[in-house]
C-alpha cells in the first residue's frame, strides 16, 4: 500500500478523552474513530489487525473441530423470555421495537439462539457431538463503557457453544476450547493465563477466563511464575480427539488468585515465585449442562430410545478488546509495537528523499519484491519531513522498517530497523530485498 493511497490519519496529539495507552495509540494511529460512546468505526488500518486476531480465532476454531455459522445480530424477546434471561439482563440489553410493536433486542450473546437452532435440528445422539461458533458483533448497554475497543457497548466477539450427550462428552468439548484458546493466543504472539472463574449471568459452575497481563488490566491477578513458563500444547504433540484432561490439569495445577481471593498469609506461592499483575479478560469460557436445553427444548433421542436433554457450554473470545488488549501489552513512548502475527503491515518502507530518482527508484524496486510475495508493506511515499515519517511509522508500529535516503545510498546501503528493539542495521538493497522474500518461511 502506497501512503498517499492510502486512508491513515495520525495524529502527534494525545486524545484528552483517551485515559489508557491503547485507546490513545488507537485513535492517534488512526486504527478507530468513535462514532457513540462506546460504539467505534473501524478504519482501514484498525480493520487490518482486526481481520487478522479474527483469521487465527477462526483458524484455531476451525482446527478444533468447531463449525462456524453466522447468527444475526437482532433477536426476538420471545427466546430470552423461554430461557427466563429477558427479565434478567435488565439495562445491559439494548431493548428495540419493530414496526408491528414485536419487542427485538441487539444480541448481547447467543446461547438462546443457538439452542433454539439445535433444538429445532438435531434429533438424535448420532448427529452429536457439536460445536458451533461465530464472530458476530455484539451489544452490550454497559454502564460505563471505557478505554476505547477495551470495554465497548458494541463489540466483536467469538462465541461457541457445544453440544454433547452426557456431562463427560461436555468436559471433552470443554476441554477441546480450553486448548484452542491457548493457542489461539500463543498464535498471536501472547501469553495468556487462564484462571478459574465465576459465571455470573451466563451460568454454570465450571468457567475459566483467559487474562492477558497489562498494567492497566481491569482486574488485579496474583500466578504462580511458573505458569507463564509453560508452553501451548503444539500440532503434533496432542490430539483434539483426545480427551485433553491431563493438559487441562497441567494448566490449571498452579496458584491463580484475584484480589479479592488472594491471601498472602495463607498463599501456597513463595513470595519469590509469585507474579502479581494486573490482566485483560481477553476470553471466557463456560459449561453449564442443561441451563439452556431444558427450558428451550433442545433434547435428543438416545441409544435407547429416551429423550435426553443437551449438555452445553459456550466460549467467548473478545476479538475487539483484543486490538485494545495487544496494544495494551505491547507498546512505547513513541508508539505500538505490533507483535508480527497480528501486524497490519510487516514492512514500513520510508523514501527520504520523494523526487530523488535513486531513491525513487530503489524504494519501487523493494516495494514490487514484497507485493511480488504478497507480503503487506507500507511505502511512505509523501513528500514529508524525514523526522515527522519516523514518527508516523513507530506510531503505527509495523515491525520492520526500510529506510531509503541519498546519503545511504552513495554509500550503497539502505536502513533496516527493528520496531521491537530499535536495532538499526544498514544493508545492501539486495540484501532487503532477500529478507522480504525469505520473510515468514
Ligand atoms: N456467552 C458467553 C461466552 S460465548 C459470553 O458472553 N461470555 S462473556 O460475557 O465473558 O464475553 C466473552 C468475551 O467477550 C469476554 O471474555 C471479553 O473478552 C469480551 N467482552 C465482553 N464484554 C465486552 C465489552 N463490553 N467490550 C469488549 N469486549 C467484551
Amino acid at each position: 500500500m502506497r501512503r498517499s493511497d492510502f486512508f491513515l490519519p495520525t495524529s502527534k496529539d494525545t486524545p484528552a478523552d483517551a485515559e489508557i495507552a491503547s485507546h490513545q495509540l488507537m485513535l492517534r494511529a488512526g486504527l478507530v474513530r468513535q462514532s457513540s460512546a462506546g460504539i467505534y468505526s473501524w478504519l482501514p488500518m484498525g480493520l487490518r489487525v482486526l481481520r487478522k486476531i479474527e483469521a487465527i480465532v477462526r483458524a484455531e476454531q476451525d482446527a478444533s473441530g468447531a463449525l462456524e455459522l453466522l447468527m444475526p445480530t437482532i433477536q426476538s424477546a420471545d427466546l430470552w423470555r423461554k430461557s427466563g434471561r429477558y427479565d434478567d439482563y435488565g439495562k445491559e440489553m439494548l431493548r428495540i421495537g419493530d414496526r408491528h410493536d414485536r419487542e427485538m433486542l441487539y444480541g448481547p450473546t447467543n446461547e438462546e439462539l443457538i439452542t433454539d437452532i439445535v433444538a429445532g435440528d438435531i434429533h438424535s445422539y448420532r448427529d452429536l457431538p457439536k460445536n458451533l461458533y461465530h464472530i458476530q458483533w455484539k451489544f452490550r448497554d454497559e454502564v460505563r463503557p471505557r478505554f476505547g475497543v477495551m470495554r465497548g457497548r458494541e463489540f466483536l466477539m467469538k462465541d461457541a457453544y457445544s453440544f454433547d450427550l452426557d456431562e463427560a462428552a461436555s468436559r471433552r468439548s470443554y476441554n477441546k476450547m480450553f486448548v484452542a484458546y491457548l493457542r489461539t493466543f500463543a498464535a498471536m504472539g501472547l501469553k495468556a493465563v487462564p484462571m478459574r472463574a465465576d459465571t455470573g449471568p451466563i451460568g454454570g459452575d465450571l468457567s475459566h477466563e483467559f487474562l492477558i497481563l497489562a498494567e492497566t488490566g481491569e482486574s488485579a491477578v496474583y500466578c504462580d511464575k511458573a505458569l507463564l513458563d509453560l508452553a501451548p500444547p503444539v500440532a503434533g504433540s496432542f490430539s483434539y480427539d483426545d480427551d485433553l484432561q491431563s493438559v487441562i490439569d497441567n494448566w490449571t495445577g498452579f496458584y491463580t488468585a484475584t484480589d479479592d481471593m488472594h491471601d498472602a498469609a495463607a498463599c501456597p506461592v513463595p513470595t519469590n515465585a509469585l507474579v502479581e499483575a494486573r490482566g485483560i479478560e481477553v476470553g471466557h469460557i463456560f459449561n453449564f449442562g442443561t441451563k439452556y436445553s431444558k427450558p428451550m427444548g433442545a433434547k435428543v433421542q438416545g441409544p435407547d430410545g429416551s429423550d435426553i436433554f443437551l449438555q452445553m457450554g459456550s466460549y467467548g473470545i473478545g476479538v475487539s478488546r483484543l486490538v485494545g488488549a495487544i496494544i495494551e501489552s505491547s507498546h512505547d513512548d513513541a508508539g505500538i509495537i505490533w507483535p508480527k502475527e497480528v501486524a497490519p503491515f510487516q514492512f514500513g518502507l520510508i523514501n527520504l528523499k520523494v523526487g530523488d530518482e535513486k531513491c525513487d527508484a530503489l524504494c519501487a524496486a523493494i516495494y514490487a519484491t514484497a507485493q511480488s510475495k504478497n507480503i503487506d508493506i507500507l511505502y511512505d511515499d509523501r513528500d514529508e519531513r524525514a523526522g515527522a515519517k519516523f514518527a508516523d511509522m513507530n506510531l503505527i508500529g509495523v515491525p520492520w522498517q526500510i529506510t531509503v535516503g541519498p546519503r545511504g545510498l552513495e554509500q550503497g546501503f539502505v536502513e533496516l530497523t527493528e520496531r521491537k528493539t530499535g536495532n538499526k542495521q544498514e544493508v545492501w538493497p539486495d540484501m532487503v530485498k532477500d529478507f522480504i522474500l525469505t520473510y515468514g518461511d
